[in-house]
């Protein structure tokens, strides 16, 4: 089985009914999550005039390809009323992978590990929760590593609900 890392971000709407939704689809029809960060809400990267972000990170294990664990992401996205209109736009549900097991993958339209991932407190802070000691497999650091390495300054705060 590989281990897989997805990365939810919704900034839309009930963001946190989206994140539920989101996972619920997953267990369906990818495989049952093993593990949740907890929820983060986090200032808009790159694009700074949009509304903030839910964001949360969630692992599971699976044999499916990579390709139709992206396909089937896509799928979820679709179902779940997201649109693409402009780059970085406010969404519903973006899911995203973070790491396929330690496989490098460039392809059209699937590139893993995701290629920003070690630029973006969005993504390590709920990360580095539940996978510290994972090695990238491109840099060779550890998540905790590449998180207290971070010189993103957004805001990313830790929701307790
Ligand atoms: N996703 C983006 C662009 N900017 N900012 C935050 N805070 N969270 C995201 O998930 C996010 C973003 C592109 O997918
Ligand atoms: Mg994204
Ligand atoms: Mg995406």
């Amino acid at each position: 089985m590989i281990t897989v890392f997805l990365l939810l971000g919704t900034n839309l709407g009930n963001r946190q009914m989206f994140l539920q939704q989101a996972i619920e689809s997953i267990e369906k029809q990818i495989a049952p999550v093993q593990q949740v960060s907890s929820i983060y809400e986090t200032q808009s990267w790159g694009k700074t005039d949009e509304p903030d972000y839910l964001n949360q990170v969630v692992m599971l294990q699976t044999n499916m390809p990579a390709r139709q664990v992206l396909t089937t992401i896509l799928d979820i996205e679709a179902q779940m009323g997201r649109k693409r209109e402009v780059k970085w736009g406010a969404r519903t549900i973006d899911i995203d992978i973070l790491f396929y097991g330690s496989e490098v993958i460039e392809e059209e339209g699937l590139v893993v590990p995701h290629p920003q991932l070690q630029n973006r407190r969005f993504t390590l802070e709920p990360l580095a929760e539940i996978a510290p000691a994972f090695v990238h497999p491109l840099l060779n650091e550890n998540i905790l590593t590449l998180k207290n390495e971070l010189k993103d300054s957004l805001i990313v705060k830790k929701l307790y609900i």
